[in-house]
């Protein structure tokens, strides 16, 4: 489509896109000074106030879909939370204000605050659970990956389709005990695996530029929740990812359904966890090997941010300098 004819709609996502960077800068920031002091709690806190607060004074009619739990537990940016001005397009948000908040608490490599936008119906409404996730880059036939063939079978057609050896490809799994098995039948490959303690939101997004990150293939069992603004960030840039919810419970399997998951072993792809345009904006909390963490300095803090619209595909790496510090500031 020509410049032409782009639509007001687009115009205005056009610049939500702008908004959305600046809403996850804020986030960051506000938990970045509290990086490293062993309290994750108060830096979760921190990213929750300042991410809400900029929701806020955005000028759409926004629901909260995937958050910090559901209302009785999370006072703030929970699940059916209204945000924003209440004027402009009706739109649907997935929140992870402080994604890794222990990898924040420890300064450790990896944590981000991120968020997704998309049209109200647009993003798959998952209850806080795990889900069982594969993901690669763009660049590969559909299907050559899937979350129901064995981690022999994935890597070895991966490697076939990038041309390379079983041995030459590099996964990511986040370490745990729960991925004992998973993890060895990938040794017997001869593939690398990147063990990750926490932050797989990111760790999804590494298969995005493997030249950068090292990564092909992301596998395991994550957070439901992180799982879906991972698919929003893949859509965008064309890789593939699946997902299955883990309701292993029945008490789980009754909250999922109320959620509208009608069938609790839905193998999920990418789109189905979201679609249509969906924007996508996550900044650096701590340095991470996708993102800077933020820097405090005496007149400038600075702060890295990579926003993905999917109507177009662009990618935009944003780096920012910010001298006035007031807005940083709580009300
Ligand atoms: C997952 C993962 C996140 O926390 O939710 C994890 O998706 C919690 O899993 O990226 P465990 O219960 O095994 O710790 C993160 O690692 C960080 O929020
Ligand atoms: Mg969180
Ligand atoms: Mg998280």
């Amino acid at each position: 489509m020509s410049e032409l004819t782009i639509s007001s709609a687009q115009i205005i996502e056009r610049f939500l896109s702008m908004e959305l960077v600046r809403v996850t800068e804020r986030a960051a920031v506000s938990a970045a000074r509290l990086r490293g002091h062993g309290n994750e709690k108060a830096a979760d806190q921190a990213a929750v106030d300042a991410m809400r607060r900029e929701l806020n004074r955005l000028p759409i009619d926004g629901e909260i879909v995937i958050g910090e739990g559901e209302r009785d537990e999370a006072p703030m940016l929970f699940i059916g939370e209204k945000v924003g001005l209440g004027t402009g397009p009706k739109v649907h948000i997935a929140v992870d204000p402080l994604e890794g908040t222990t990898l924040c608490a420890k300064d450790m490599p990896g944590s981000i605050a991120v968020m997704a936008m998309a049209g109200a119906g647009q993003l798959l409404y998952a209850p806080d659970v795990y889900m069982d996730k594969i993901a690669v880059g763009p660049g590969y036939a559909q299907g050559v990956i899937d979350l129901d063939a064995s981690p022999a079978d994935n890597i070895n057609a991966l490697a076939k389709a990038k041309g390379v050896k079983p041995h030459e490809i590099s996964t990511l799994i986040m370490d745990r005990p729960r991925h004992a098995a998973l993890i060895e039948a990938v040794r017997k490959t001869g593939a690398s695996i990147r063990l990750i303690t926490d932050g797989d939101v990111a760790g999804v997004i590494f298969c995005t530029e493997p030249e950068k990150t090292g990564i092909d293939l992301y596998l395991g069992i994550g957070g439901a929740p992180e799982g879906v603004l991972a698919a929003a960030a893949l859509r965008c840039v064309g890789g593939q990812m699946q997902g299955r919810l883990i309701l292993d419970t029945e008490e789980k399997r009754v909250r999922a359904h109320g959620m509208g998951v009608l069938d609790p072993n839905k193998k999920y792809d990418m789109s189905e966890m979201a679609s249509g345009d969906v924007i996508v904006s996550a900044t650096g909390v701590t340095d991470g090997g996708m993102l800077s963490g933020v820097k405090f300095g005496k007149d400038v803090i600075e702060t890295e941010t990579i926003v993905y619209r999917s109507i177009t595909g662009t990618v935009r790496r944003i780096y920012g300098e910010h001298r006035e510090f007031g807005k940083f500031k709580l009300d």
